[in-house]
């Protein structure tokens, strides 16, 4: 094996793909990332700005070149229009993920979008009287106006524990409308409006509240209804889960609305009839990053693993069609498909690629779609060329699908043997460990070493996104793993028969973190900013995660990022998160790309918080 691959990853299935890929002369994203170098310097620290056409303009960081873009701006405000601007794009993503998915919500309500039904009716109910509406219509259109709201906050802002409510309100952060908090990012960034970084932050943490306790908890809340709340499920993870003899089809994005019809599509009798007719064993559906987690963590669909495994899963040449909605999904893929037999297929009228063919899904006709793609996978599987097939006989066991219900459940019905388990030390905090894959760190070095070293020391670790998929390709998420845990986790997890590690689904999911550290808090009487508990993203990139961070330490959750964010371009500007946050909102960023050095930055807080509350 070539020692690039074991440079670029630590995952042995991902090493196995990657030597394949450099014998065969394919380009992979980390092939890319060497030939982007060196990468910018004034991108990298956040200093250049195209916000007007007098520029581009760029600050000199050295202070011997120009200290000020054509129209005054210094390196301040170019540093914290940018990040607000990706605030706004990250804060978007989720929000209209969410709404499509309340859309469909409305649709289902209306008996116009007969493919999907509602699953969870006692979820729905516990919505409509948290809403104060009388039936489902009314629910679904209360939770639209919630994009467009121009007073007052979001409905689901009154979940935080009162304290934070309260500092919310007082520094002029509660999130109103979440469509009117992204198009102030964007007119405040506009060339000439809002000059003030400390302003500009304010904004972007508002409208990253708005993602976190609106569009991401939306998303979340709706698609429970819809498609079910997870349960503790057992499935397989990595690129062993494809199968040679099988249609493999891989859906790939972030929606559930388009999976679960593509799952369903795939055990339809009359097209497992249609892939034996084409000389296949059956149909096998697997998943790739977050749409992936969603079918695994409701229906226990094996995933084939995280964001940069995307290109490793068609080169192995065994993959039929790889189904892609929105989000995550590398431009890259149609060039790559292209030297092999694989259809891309792009299905969302937001998001088309090169190379793909595109069969677009609606909602109304969405099983009808669904069966259409599927098909076309299938017809697919004779173009397969044998002797190019290569599937790594590499998968791992994962138990996943750890709603805050089902945490609760596992509890015996109340948040009390966790915090009893955390007042007594067993537990001694919380960590969530989320975000993104990054050619930049080693594939999954941060997320898996972080992890194992937060449970050794006791730190309970709630996962979603590429984090979760990392972890349980390292057999982190099994109930096994407890015994790679310090003596009172290794316990509680026995006791239990859960893992250290609880998948709690995809990165629309942290709002589930945010409901269960609002419980917890609210438990014990503190605000979040109080609780042994701490954040981390290691291997993070997209301005999803941007978005994330912002709301998670908005939210009272220290955070430790493993890239550097495009920042440092203004010491300011860096300093106020790293710093100067912790007056504010009780919460602050570290950036630490050492996995190691992360988790011990993670426990001094959660042990600093310990000893406050006089635990
Ligand atoms: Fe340059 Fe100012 Fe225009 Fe940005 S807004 S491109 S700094 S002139
Ligand atoms: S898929 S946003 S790479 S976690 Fe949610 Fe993974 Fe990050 Fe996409």
């Amino acid at each position: 094996m070539s020692k690039n691959a074991r440079d670029r990853s630590i995952d042995p299935a991902s090493q196995e793909m990657l030597a394949l890929a450099s014998r065969a002369g394919l380009e992979t994203a980390w092939d890319r990332l060497e030939k982007q170098q060196p990468q910018c310097g004034f991108g990298e620290l956040g200093l250049c700005c195209r916000n007007c056409n007098m520029g581009p303009c760029r600050i000199d960081p050295f202070g011997e070149g120009p200290q000020r873009g054509v129209c005054g701006a210094t390196a301040e405000i170019i540093v914290a229009r940018n990040l607000l601007r990706s605030i706004a794009a990250g804060a978007a993503a989720h929000s209209d993920h969410a709404r499509d998915v309340a859309h469909i919500f409305k649709l289902v309500s209306q008996g116009k979008a007969t493919s999907y039904s509602i699953t969870d009716k006692a979820k729905m109910e516990r919505l409509m009287k948290e809403y104060g509406v009388a039936d489902q219509i009314a629910l679904a259109e209360a939770i639209l106006s919630e994009f467009g709201k121009q007073d007052g906050p979001i409905k689901f802002v009154s979940r935080a524990p009162a304290k934070r409510l309260d500092l919310w309100k007082r520094l002029g952060i509660e999130p109103r409308g979440i469509d009117r908090e992204i198009v102030e990012c964007m007119h405040r960034t506009h060339m000439g409006v809002d000059n003030d970084p400390l302003n500009l932050i304010l904004q972007g943490l508002r409208a990253s509240l708005a993602d976190g306790w609106g569009g991401s908890m939306i998303a979340t809340e709706l698609q429970d209804v819809l498609f079910g709340t997870p349960v503790p499920t057992f499935s397989e993870t990595n690129l062993g889960v494809l199968e040679k003899e099988k249609v493999n089809i891989v859906v790939h994005g972030h929606e559930p609305i388009l999976s679960q019809m593509i799952v369903a599509a795939a055990s339809d009798p009359e097209m497992i009839d249609l892939a034996q007719n084409q000389g296949a064993e059956g149909i096998n559906v697997a998943g790739m990053c977050c749409t992936g987690n969603e079918i695994l963590m409701r229906h226990g669909v094996p995933s084939a693993g995280n964001f940069l495994q995307q290109e490793l899963a068609v080169a192995t040449g065994a993959v039929d069609a790889m189904i892609v909605d929105v989000q995550c999904v590398m431009p890259a893929l149609g060039a790559l498909a292209g030297c092999y037999h694989t259809k891309l297929i792009s299905t969302s009228p937001k998001a088309k690629f090169p190379g793909a063919t595109h069969m677009e899904f609606h909602e109304e006709t969405a099983y009808d779609t669904a069966r259409s793609i599927v098909r076309a996978g299938i017809l697919n599987f004779k173009n397969r060329n044998p002797s190019r097939v290569h599937i790594p006989e590499i998968k791992s066991k994962a138990m996943v699908g750890f709603s805050v219900e089902t945490i609760v459940d596992a509890l015996g019905g109340s948040l009390d043997p966790l915090l009893g388990a955390i007042k007594s030390g067993a537990i001694r905090g919380i960590g969530a460990v989320v975000g993104c894959n990054n050619p930049k760190i080693q594939h999954d070095f941060g997320h898996v070493n972080l992890v194992r070293e937060l449970i050794k020391k006791n730190v309970l670790v709630v996962t979603t996104g590429c984090n979760a998929l990392a972890c349980a390709k390292a057999e982190l998420l099994q109930p096994e793993a407890a015994d790679l845990a310090g003596d009172g986790l290794k316990g509680i997890c026995k006791a239990l028969g859960i893992p250290p590690v609880l998948h709690m689904g995809s990165c629309v999911d942290i709002s589930r973190i945010l409901v269960a550290a609002a419980a917890i808090a609210d438990a014990l009487g503190v605000d979040i900013s109080d609780l042994p508990a701490a954040g981390a993203a290691p291997e993070w990139m997209s301005e999803k995660a941007v978005s994330i961070g912002a709301y998670v330490i908005g939210s009272g959750v220290f955070t430790v990022l493993g890239t550097v964010p495009p920042v440092l371009g203004s010491p300011a500007v860096a300093a106020l998160l790293t710093e100067g946050a912790k007056d504010v909102l009780g919460a602050s960023f570290a950036v630490e790309p050492d996995p190691f050095k992360a988790a011990s930055l993670m426990i001094e807080h959660i042990d600093e918080q310990r000893k406050k509350l006089g635990l």
